[in-house]
């Protein structure tokens, strides 16, 4: 009888470590849980910046965006097949893509296609305002 004791006393003890470890386990993964939460909430702070463009044009003559803010720049070419290129910004896209860059100086800078598309090439300029 006191083998027996002995032996629940053992199992008892066996069962409880299980018991931790499964529950550290647990506690572990939640963690890693919020860890990827807390990556996932940073591209929120990017400011998307669509451009589409047709022959011979961006769609917009003037784009907007603010000093020091990070800004994904995507371009989606509608009506055949161009870029953009902003000098100073280290910009270039070409055919559909997206570039990220962030202006820290307050200015307007030139956008222009880089992909030498036809007659109305030259004239694929707009201007990014940077306030
Ligand atoms: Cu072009």
């Amino acid at each position: 009888m006191k083998g027996d004791l002995v032996l629940k006393k053992r199992w008892l003890l066996s069962v409880c470590v299980l018991f931790l470890a499964v529950l550290a386990a647990c506690g572990s993964e939640k963690a890693e849980e919020g860890n990827e939460k807390g990556s996932k909430s940073e591209p929120s702070n990017t400011t998307q910046l669509d451009i589409s463009a047709t022959n011979f044009a961006f769609d917009q003559e003037e784009y907007n965006i603010t000093a020091g803010e990070e800004v994904t720049v995507k371009l989606s070419n509608e009506e055949g097949q161009h870029g953009i290129e902003i000098d100073e910004l280290d910009v270039s896209i070409q055919g559909d893509g997206e570039a990220t860059f962030t202006a820290s100086e307050p200015g307007e800078y030139t956008i222009y296609c880089n992909i030498p598309c036809g007659e109305g090439h030259n004239d694929m300029k707009s201007t990014l305002i940077v306030q």
